[in-house]
């Protein structure tokens, strides 16, 4: 139980999965259970990227199970204090945000913390990337306000008219929270292009950093 700012959070923390662990001695296979068992139990991730190595498969993994999971998620780039001038010789600090742009454009909607755990810098904005993420996965918005929204969206990007049909969203609503969860009711089968721009949008709306969000759709077939 660690308090921040008055606040109380209880951390659990996972034994770090790493790629050159005996992979024959299964202490990796168990490491990886004992966190997504972790994982499950949390309300919030907080996955800490190691700077000054390249972001890993098992970084991505890891990452995948918190989505999967459905949990908040905050990604915290530790080690800072090595990609400061004098010591970044190598240009570490412009192949991470390369590898940053190509590997993690699926968690776009993350918040990102760079910090150094040894020095202690930056420490102090963990907290408001937390309570960001937290707040945005605990988001409930009014039905009549998500209604509204989605009325004017499909009125100015309707669906694109398949062999002479149409489908057209009738209601939305959200049923759900932590996370968030969509509910479309539709005329008929909204492709998968159209439902990632919905979601999209309802992102740039009501502003969900740090929360997956889920958009379900119900197809209600026009009586005959
Ligand atoms: N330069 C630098 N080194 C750090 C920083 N944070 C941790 N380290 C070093 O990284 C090594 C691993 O630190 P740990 O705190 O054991 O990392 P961990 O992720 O808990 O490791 P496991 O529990 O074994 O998975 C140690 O040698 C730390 O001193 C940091 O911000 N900067
Ligand atoms: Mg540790």
């Amino acid at each position: 139980m660690i308090e921040i700012d008055g606040q109380l959070y209880r951390f659990i923390d996972t034994a770090g999965i790493r790629k050159k662990s005996d992979k024959s001695s299964g202490a990796e296979y168990y490491a990886l259970l004992r966190t997504e068992a972790a994982i499950y139990r949390a309300e919030l991730v907080l996955v800490v990227i190691d700077v000054t190595e390249m972001i890993s498969e098992q970084d991505l993994r890891i990452i995948n199970l918190a989505i999967e999971a459905k949990k908040a998620i905050v990604l915290v780039f530790n080690k800072w204090d090595t990609l400061a001038e004098k010591f970044d010789t190598e240009g570490r600090r412009e192949l991470l945000e390369e590898e940053i742009e190509r590997d993690l454009n699926f968690v776009t909607w993350a918040p990102r913390v760079n910090l150094s755990a040894k020095t202690g810098w930056h420490k102090n904005r963990l907290q408001e990337a937390m309570e960001t993420a937290l707040l945005s996965w605990d988001k409930r918005i009014p039905t009549s306000t998500v209604n509204a929204f989605i009325g004017r969206l499909i009125a100015e990007f309707p669906h694109p008219v398949r062999g002479g049909k149409q489908p057209r969203i009738k209601f939305a609503s959200q049923v759900d929270s932590r996370p968030p969860k969509f509910l479309l009711f539709a005329t008929g089968f909204l492709e998968h292009q159209y439902r990632r721009f919905i979601e999209r949008k309802l992102r740039e709306e009501f502003g969900f950093e740090g929360t997956p969000i889920v958009v379900s759709v119900r197809v209600q077939e026009k009586r005959k």
